[in-house]
């Protein structure tokens, strides 16, 4: 094996990388997104047995699976959206494969969602970010921290009040400084979708999707676990299923992730010379 991967493969082993998975479980619990009545909406995941050890197949148990494309821990293609449907390469089986893995830069708003559920992140955000932790490098995936997938019931996660939805996302200046000046490879959230609750009464609506579609880019949604993520330093694998023109597809998104050395580990090295 080349030297570097059998580095790899050893670091892991070792533990000086581990691998955070960013997937919510998927089934028939997995909320999906509610949109206005006016439009069709996703049917949440089903399940059903095929054959369990039993007369409709001795030896083996399988089931049958339907659901939405965008249902879960998902990934949105470029043809998802309008703005993006002439694009090339815009499907899940015509992605070119090297654009599924990248750096993650995690912008962490935890405190102000906490205090504000239709939190945007603005330019600034992303301003004092870099301003911390360098400039967001071309092909990074761009993972918004906020907390949201703590919310563990539907109802929580979904957070639909009289007037819609209400959870955090974007501001369309934030995306679009993002696909344009960074060329980022996509944004992630923890949120059901990569818009706000209340972005379909934005102009233009769903801002986040137009945009970054319209751009070529990716999205992420119902991502969880970002929490174990450093704010720059992670390699993120997200490689949907290869659907034929398909918009997008549940997916397992998987973090490499250097892990912070032990105390007593450095304290050794550091007593030792
Ligand atoms: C369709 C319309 C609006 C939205 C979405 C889908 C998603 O969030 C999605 O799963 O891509 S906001
Ligand atoms: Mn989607």
């Amino acid at each position: 094996m080349p030297a570097l991967l059998a580095e790899l493969i050893d670091a892991l082993d070792t533990g000086r990388l581990r691998i955070v998975d960013l997937t919510q479980p998927l089934g028939p619990d997995t909320p999906v997104i509610g949109l206005p009545t006016q439009f069709a909406s996703s049917p949440g995941m089903s399940i059903e047995v095929i054959s369990r050890y039993d007369q409709n197949g001795p030896a083996w148990y399988w089931n049958t699976i339907r659901l939405g494309e965008h249902t879960g821990t998902h990934f949105d293609a470029p043809v998802h959206w309008i703005t993006g449907k002439d694009l090339p390469d815009n499907t899940c089986e015509t992605i070119p494969v090297r654009r599924l893995v990248g750096p993650a830069c995690v912008i962490d708003v935890t405190v102000e969602v906490a205090k504000n559920p239709d939190f945007l992140l603005m330019p600034e955000h992303v301003a004092a970010w870099e301003k911390q932790h360098g400039t967001i490098p071309r092909g990074a995936w761009v993972l918004l921290r906020t907390g949201w997938s703590k919310r563990n019931s539907a109802r929580e996660f979904l957070n639909v009040l009289g007037d819609g939805p209400h959870s955090p996302g974007f501001h369309k200046s934030t995306s679009e400084l993002l696909a344009r000046e960074r060329d980022v490879t996509g944004v992630g959230v923890e949120t059901v979708g990569t818009d706000a609750g209340q972005a379909g009464r934005f102009d233009p609506p769903f801002p986040n999707h137009a945009t970054m579609h319209g751009a070529g880019k990716f999205g992420l949604a119902s991502l969880r676990n970002l929490d174990e993520l450093p704010p720059t330093g992670a390699v993120v694998i997200a490689a949907p299923l290869k659907i034929v023109n398909g918009s997008g597809s549940p997916l397992r998104v998987l973090a490499i992730v250097p892990e912070r050395r032990k105390a007593r580990a450095r304290a050794a090295d550091d007593a030792g010379g």
